[in-house]
């Protein structure tokens, strides 16, 4: 009888959902994404499979209605399994399946039935058991489109029996990811926790920075909250935190401009200009940008009063600082006497980055004597590669990355911290709490602006740093970036951690050509997985040549796929 109920509930509440006519959606780079007014289905059985993800983990998993970087009338989902991180690949065919379904030859209801049916029997999942139980964490951005889409996802969730949706209202992303962590770690896990926890391991760090190095680090800084979910969040943090002056604009209240319209990390970060609500009194001042759902962080600084232009700190900056500081902490644990202990801290550092990231930046990495990996673009691949490491650090150029660390590894930091705890000055011991603080300030689940933002700020201070010593750590190579509209992005297929085009024919070779004009030259092209796109990336040994490098390929793209002779 439960198992007739089963059925008759997904039947019932999905035929108030039916797919709009026409349209595909695709598991992307970070879940589904499209104008807001055509997701509605999309997010209801997005409602379904959060819950019956769920079932089968028997853990809390989240659901996030974002559309992040885009445009304010789009919309999404993200999905977070139960260690906080991005749904498992594995169960993606099963996501476009469920969500696409061909209605051609049924109701839209029975089709849908048949998709869950299947994959319930083949993932051997408890659906309709007496016992089931499944909880969904559902969390907002401030799009206007987000309060009715949360509405849907709950009618997916509550289709499936024993599933029960917990609403918790407007977040940033990272807050939802950490929240279903922490829930699954069975650890206090409200947003006030989540401030608590930022604030006392920024001070935690703050307190073992030399008094005579933080007094170099002009204490304010201004940050835009691209009109988004970010802004409002730093300004209840900023009242708990101590040493930092922080000024927060572009807030998203009424009078303030648009989401993501002119602001916001990826604006400031793709066109390398000041975002609205900046200008010539800002100059001298460290400035930062967190994007729509603050998943994403950059650093700029103006490069003179009467220009627009900036000198951007991206994600690979970010990323070297911390891997400097890192790599520093790890030195100084290793120049431990206690054998015993020292041979208990050997870890495996590793850096992960994309194609994105500028030459310049590996190079320096590399230089560090640090082991630098690549995948292909989306923080679902970083985060698996740098989850191999005791200590994995990633970021994207676009700002979106964190710092991951082992169990073991913090296990044993714990240990020597303990051993050491008569000798409260030894380096090694300062080295193995900053350690420590770090791990509990950085998001473990997602990359997070927030926390990632107050690191930053930690170890500027840690080294007495201004942004313009910081961004001097080494100079980016030219490059440029482009957006080609095409007819059908999945057109374009990439290998080699999409360093590579495999279709269409002939296209490689093309952009093998122009690229090889070029001293220093780089290129590549890759289908967005958010936007309906395809990105151009090129480098070269000037701002110039970068530009045309970028040109010639964009117009070979376009030629080719309007040709459609692929
Ligand atoms: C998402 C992903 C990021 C990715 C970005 C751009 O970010 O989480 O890992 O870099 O999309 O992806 P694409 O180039 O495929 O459009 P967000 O911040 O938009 O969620």
């Amino acid at each position: 009888a439960t198992s007739i109920n089963q059925h008759q509930s997904i039947l019932e509440s999905a035929s108030r959902f039916p797919l709009p006519q026409g349209l595909r959606f695709s598991y992307g780079t970070a879940g589904f994404r499209a104008e807001a007014s055509v997701l509605a289905s999309t997010v209801f059985r997005s409602g379904i499979l959060a819950a019956l993800r769920s079932l089968k983990t028997g853990a809390v998993i989240g659901l996030m209605i974002t559309a992040s970087h885009n445009p304010v009338n789009d919309n999404g989902v993200k999905i977070a399994d139960p260690d906080g991180g991005m749904l498992t690949q594995q169960w993606e065919p099963f996501a476009d399946a469920l969500i696409n379904f061909d209605v051609s030859c049924m109701c839209i209801s029975w089709a849908i039935m048949l998709v869950v049916l299947k994959f319930v029997e083949e993932e051997n999942i408890p659906l309709g058991g007496v016992n089931s139980s499944a909880e969904i964490l559902l969390g907002r951005d401030t799009r206007p489109s987000g309060r009715a889409l949360v509405e849907a996802a709950k009618q997916g969730i509550s289709a499936v029996i024993g599933a029960v949706a917990i609403d918790m209202g407007i977040l940033t992303t990272p807050q939802l990811h950490w929240m279903v962590r922490r829930r699954n770690k069975r650890m206090k896990a409200s947003e006030s926790d989540y401030f608590e926890q930022l604030a006392k391991s920024f001070r935690c760090l703050v307190d073992l920075v030399p008094k005579e190095m933080a007094k170099l680090v002009d204490a304010k800084f201004v940050v835009d909250g691209a009109n988004g979910v970010g802004g409002e969040k730093l300004e209840q943090l900023k009242g708990m935190l101590t040493g930092l002056e922080v000024e927060v604009r572009n807030l998203g209240r009424k009078g303030d401009g648009i989401l993501n319209e002119n602001v916001g990390a990826d604006y400031v970060q793709k066109e390398k200009v000041i975002p609205c609500g900046f200008g010539s009194d800002d100059m001298g001042i460290r400035c930062a940008s967190l994007d729509g759902d603050a998943d994403r962080l950059v650093y700029f600084r103006l490069l003179s009063a009467n220009s627009r232009s900036v000198d951007l700190v991206d994600g690979d900056k970010i990323l070297s600082l911390f891997a400097v500081f890192i790599k520093e902490q790890l030195d100084s644990l290793s120049k431990m006497t206690n054998d015993k202990l020292r041979n208990r801290l050997s870890s495996r550092l590793g850096v992960v980055q994309t194609a994105y990231a500028n030459g310049a930046s590996t190079h320096y990495l590399k230089q560090l004597g640090l082991e630098v990996v690549f995948t292909p673009t989306g923080v679902k691949y970083l985060h698996k590669k740098a989850s191999e490491y005791d200590i994995g650090i990633y970021f994207e150029a676009n700002g979106h990355g964190t710092i991951l660390f082992s169990e073991d590894f913090i296990s044993s930091l714990h240990d020597v911290e303990k051993e050491l705890a008569s000798c409260p000055d030894c380096e090694s011991r300062n080295a193995a709490l900053r350690l420590l603080a770090v791990n509990q300030l950085i998001n473990q689940a997602v990359g997070d602006a927030l926390s990632g933002l107050l690191l930053a700020e930690a170890i500027l201070q840690y080294y007495g740093w201004s942004i313009n010593r910081w961004s001097e750590l080494y100079h980016d190579l030219p490059s440029k970036q482009l957006k080609v509209k095409v007819a059908d992005r999945s057109a374009v297929v990439t290998a080699n951690a999409e360093t590579q085009v495999v279709k269409p024919s002939g296209l490689q070779e093309l952009i093998n050509a122009e690229t090889d004009k070029y001293s220093h030259g780089r290129c590549f092209i890759r289908p967005s997985g958010t936007e309906d796109i395809i990105r151009v990336y090129a480098e070269a040994s000037t701002q110039e040549a970068a530009d045309s490098l970028a040109q010639a390929v964009e117009q070979h793209v376009k030629r080719l796929l309007t040709e459609k002779s692929f």
